[in-house]
C-alpha cells in the first residue's frame, strides 16, 4: 500500500515536471535587429506593436542599441512573424544571416 502511494507521488511529480519543463521550452528569446529607431518615442511604438502580438510574453526594445529582444512562445509565433510585425511599425528588422 505504502509502495503504492510513493509511486504514485513520483509519479505526480515527474508529471508536474515534465509539465514545467515543457513550458519552459516553448519559451523562446530572440534578439532582432531594428534599423530606423531614433527616440524612445520609436523604440515605444516597435514595443507596444510586439506587445500587442499574441504570443509575445515580453519585448525590450531600444533605440540606442537599435535593437529589440523579445521572449515568445515558440508554439503561437516564430522569428519571422515578429520580424513582419517590426516592419509594420514602419521600423526595418534587420536580417542576420547565419542565426
Ligand atoms: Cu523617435
Amino acid at each position: 500500500m505504502l509502495s503504492r502511494i510513493t509511486s504514485l507521488v513520483v509519479g505526480l511529480v515527474m508529471v508536474l515536471a515534465l509539465g514545467v519543463m515543457t513550458a519552459a521550452a516553448f519559451t523562446k528569446t530572440v534578439t532582432i535587429k531594428v534599423d530606423g529607431m531614433k527616440c524612445a518615442k520609436c523604440s515605444a511604438s516597435v514595443s507596444k506593436a510586439l506587445k500587442a502580438t499574441e504570443g509575445v510574453e515580453d519585448a525590450q526594445v531600444s533605440s540606442e542599441k537599435g535593437e529589440a529582444v523579445i521572449k515568445y512562445d515558440d508554439q503561437k509565433l516564430n522569428e519571422a512573424k515578429l520580424r513582419e510585425v517590426i516592419n509594420s511599425t514602419g521600423f526595418k528588422a534587420v536580417e542576420q544571416p547565419g542565426q
